[in-house]
């Protein structure tokens, strides 16, 4: 039993998983098309065309996960919602939609594990695209508003910890800039910006409707995957470099969120492309929160430069720089430090959790039937080295949840790249724990660095 590098009693282990990604099954019970299941139909978007119809199933398999939740000894499960189950036409509700989501919270409770549910994990209503134009429009965030209302009043008697919205780049500048996400469009700066805007004012107008609609006390928070800048060596003039460098990356996102407004330099640098906003707007995305989520997977390293227009210099990944098995994927635990340090220094944030850490690996089953992956397991040990040095030190960090639970779609790379720790066979849909999961419940139990 170790005794050293423990962490706090009360830290949150967890696991994490969205809707689209582990369910399969979306028109079942009324559900209606996201506009990832319109994505996936559309020739050369998606790996191998493959698509969400049933992936690893989860929408009927939930009670297998349960289990295999509660051998692993996790504490707490975060799930999103998939939005067109309950409103199919982005308008309509369609009752039975909520079903699914109540068996699930009801049997993770009887199994002692705590759900945590994100509102939107990018499959929003195919229908308010083609009506609206997505995020492009507020009417979008109008009819978010009402789905995260009826949401909350139907599972806030269970669900006690609510994520807002899933990584504001993921479903606006990726989907409208560079299209490599769902609905895929390449548009202009200015239409672009609107879409960032509004995956904010989204944010605030979820995170209202939660407290507005919840029947107890609950909490509430963004998982947001900012950049997440690491010194590149500690020195006192990089340390404070790599700060101010967060708060810079994050200027049309997290800093406005934080602070009530677009950073000076930033609507100076947008121009004429700045998004249409008012006041009003930039006080709901500014409403407190009760914590922040921050899903860290790849470094941004930076040194003091003061000659910079910011006083930093990001520096590029050599060629040769270790990565797990994604292009971005560049190995760097540090992040899972520095995130709550720099988030308690910039804006006195008091509760952080890393919402998603993991990693893509090769992995094979060997003939003895197990998945031997001591890629994954070394670079989840090393993030749970600089969590643990996170809590000693005292920073914010309060729980920590894996991506992911189980292999599963991973939006434009479909099936071909597994970030699970446990496999999932996609012809039998059986599930096998990889190395990494023994590792992990070792490490829950332990409460340790093991
Ligand atoms: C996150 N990047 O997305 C998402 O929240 C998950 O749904 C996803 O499966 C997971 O990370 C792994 O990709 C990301 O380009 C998408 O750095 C892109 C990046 C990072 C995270």
């Amino acid at each position: 039993m170790s005794t050293n590098n423990c962490f706090p009693k009360d830290f949150v282990w967890g696991a994490a998983t969205a809707s689209f990604q582990v369910e399969g099954f979306t028109r079942e019970e009324g559900g209606g098309e996201s506009v990832w299941e319109r994505f996936c139909k559309m020739p050369g978007r998606v790996a191998f065309d493959h698509n969400g119809d049933i992936g690893p199933g989860q929408f009927k398999k939930y009670k297998e996960d349960i289990q295999l939740m509660k051998w692993l000894g996790i504490k707490a499960y975060r799930f999103s919602i998939a939005w067109p189950r309950i409103f199919p036409d982005g308008e309509t509700l369609n009752p039975k939609g909520i079903d699914y989501y109540n068996r699930l919270i009801d049997e993770l409770l009887d199994n002692g594990i705590e759900p945590w549910v994100t509102m939107y994990h990018w499959d929003n209503p195919w229908a308010l695209e083609e009506k609206f134009g997505g995020w492009r429009s507020k009417e979008t965030v109008k009819a978010l508003e009402k789905y995260v209302a009826y949401v909350t009043d139907k599972i806030s008697d269970r669900v006690t910890n609510f994520f807002t919205v899933n990584e504001i780049m993921c479903f606006t500048s990726l989907s409208y800039e560079s299209g490599s996400h769902a609905p895929g469009l390449r548009l202009d700066r200015k239409t672009v910006a609107q879409t960032v805007h509004n995956g904010c004012l989204a944010h605030g107008t979820a995170l209202a409707a939660i407290r507005a609609n919840a029947r107890r006390p609950v909490k509430v928070g963004i998982v947001e995957n900012m950049p997440v800048t690491v010194p590149a060596f500690a020195s006192e003039e990089n340390i404070v470099a790599a700060r101010n460098a967060f708060r810079v990356m994050s200027a049309s996102k997290l800093t406005p969120i934080m602070e009530g407004k677009y950073p000076d330099f930033w609507l100076e640098e947008m121009g004429n492309d700045v998004p249409e906003f008012d006041d009003a707007e930039m006080k709901l995305i500014s409403a407190p929160m009760d914590f922040v989520g921050c899903n860290v997977y790849a470094p941004t390293y930076v040194i003091a430069d003061a000659d910079a227009m910011h006083g930093f210099r990001e520096i590029p990944h050599p060629a040769g720089y270790p990565k797990m098995d994604m292009p971005w994927l560049f190995i760097g635990p540090d992040i899972t430090y520095w995130a709550p340090r720099h988030l308690k220094e910039l804006w006195n944030v008091d509760a952080v959790y890393i919402t998603e850490n993991g990693c893509a690996a090769q992995d094979r089953m060997a003939p003895d039937g197990e998945v031997y992956d001591t890629d994954r397991t070394m670079y989840l040990r090393h993030h749970f080295m600089a969590a643990e040095r996170a809590t000693a030190e005292g920073w914010p960090l309060k729980g920590y949840f894996v991506w992911s639970l189980m292999d599963n779609f991973e939006w434009s790379w479909g099936y071909t790249k597994r970030f699970g720790i446990v496999y999932v066979n996609y012809e039998t849909l059986e599930r096998t724990p990889k190395l990494s999961a023994k590792f992990y419940r070792e490490t829950i139990k332990q409460n340790a660095v093991v």
